[in-house]
């Protein structure tokens, strides 16, 4: 691992740090329609797992996505301006947080269901066997999306037709206010890789070192023809499941042990020398956020009059009676 590549990866996590303190605060000024989840806390596998991943892979992730948007090459203005629903955002202001996508940066979107992005990165795998070019995809899903059905069905056609794709868990320990004891009968999501003739690594979400090197066996595997690998990235939100949300179902001292683990200080300790190097790059993360937050304000709002643009059901029916 070199300096380069450490703060790089310090300079990564410091950015999603950033936008969703950012985005945090917009919600709690009033000025975010919708919901908000956060991924503060989470950042190392965000950072780690697209730190080997080239411009051309593809990723798909969740309602908790901005980091991994982030790290893959999105845009904080116009993410930001999505949230605020500016006419100027990824989806033209229409989605808010959930479904923000930039296909030039290989984001296939993020995806308000449960599990809904695993299939599509298992397409993306596809598309990138056929063109045989060593592409990868990648989907983030967090532990709530294991007892879905679509996770097997996609694992198991990523594992038969050897396809190069990374499943990435983020166990972050709750799905909404469920503990993962109480609906995943597996003690270890890792352990679900086994019965498919896959790797399965469990490894230290907040250690983003651990991260970026298992995920660099992951997808240096895939993108060599070995095919699929299933990553359980063990880590902490420190906010609720939303913005808003009362967390009576958490003790506050589980909250304080997993905050004395936060991703950016163990990087930072691992580093000691490289303290000026850090506090230059947080204040830069800070001073890029500010500025796009004042940037997407001034952006102007979706027009309600492009209410119907873009609604396919609309075109399909135009010939006949509304139903
Ligand atoms: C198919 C489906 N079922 C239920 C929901 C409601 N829901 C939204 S987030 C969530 C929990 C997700 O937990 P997890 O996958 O662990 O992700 P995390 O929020 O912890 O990042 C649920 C049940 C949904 N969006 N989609
Ligand atoms: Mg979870």
């Amino acid at each position: 691992m070199t300096a380069e590549t450490a703060l790089r990866l310090y300079r990564t996590m410091a950015r999603i740090r950033q936008f969703e303190i950012g985005a945090s605060r917009l919600m709690a000024a009033g000025k975010l329609p919708g919901t908000l989840h956060v991924s503060i806390g989470q950042e190392a596998v965000a950072a780690g797992v697209c730190d080997v991943l080239r411009e051309d892979d593809h990723i798909t992730t969740t309602h908790r996505g901005h980091g991994h948007c982030l790290a893959k090459g999105g845009e904080p203005t116009s993410m930001l301006a999505e949230l605020l629903g500016r006419a100027t955002g990824y989806c033209g202001g229409r989605s808010g947080s959930m479904h923000i996508a930039d296909p030039a940066a290989g984001i296939l979107g993020a995806n308000a269901i449960v599990g809904a992005g695993i299939p599509i990165a298992l397409g993306g795998a596809f598309a990138a066997a056929r063109k045989g070019r060593g592409g990868v995809a990648v989907a983030f899903f967090g532990e709530g999306a294991v007892a879905q059905g679509v996770f097997h069905e996609s694992l198991n056609l990523a594992a038969l037709w050897r396809l190069p794709l990374v499943l990435v868990c983020e166990n972050n320990l709750y799905a909404e206010l469920t503990p993962v004891s109480v609906h995943l009968a597996a003690k270890r999501v890792a352990d679900h890789a086994a019965p498919y003739g896959v790797p399965g690594v469990r490894v230290d979400g907040n250690d983003v070192l651990a991260v970026r090197s298992a995920a660099d066996e992951a997808v240096g595997r895939a993108r060599d023809g070995g095919g699929p690998t299933l990553l359980e990235c063990m880590t902490y939100r420190w906010h609720g499941h939303f913005e808003g949300d009362p967390q009576q179902y958490r003790e506050d001292a589980e909250v304080a042990e997993w905050k004395a683990a936060d991703p950016l200080k163990r990087l930072a300790d691992a580093l000691p020398d490289a303290a000026s190097d850090l506090a230059a790059i947080d204040a830069e993360a800070k001073r890029e956020i500010a500025d796009a937050v004042v940037a997407a304000e001034a952006e102007p709002l979706a027009a309600p009059g492009s209410v119907t643009a873009h609604v396919y059901s609309a075109h399909v029916y135009s010939g006949g009676a509304a139903r």
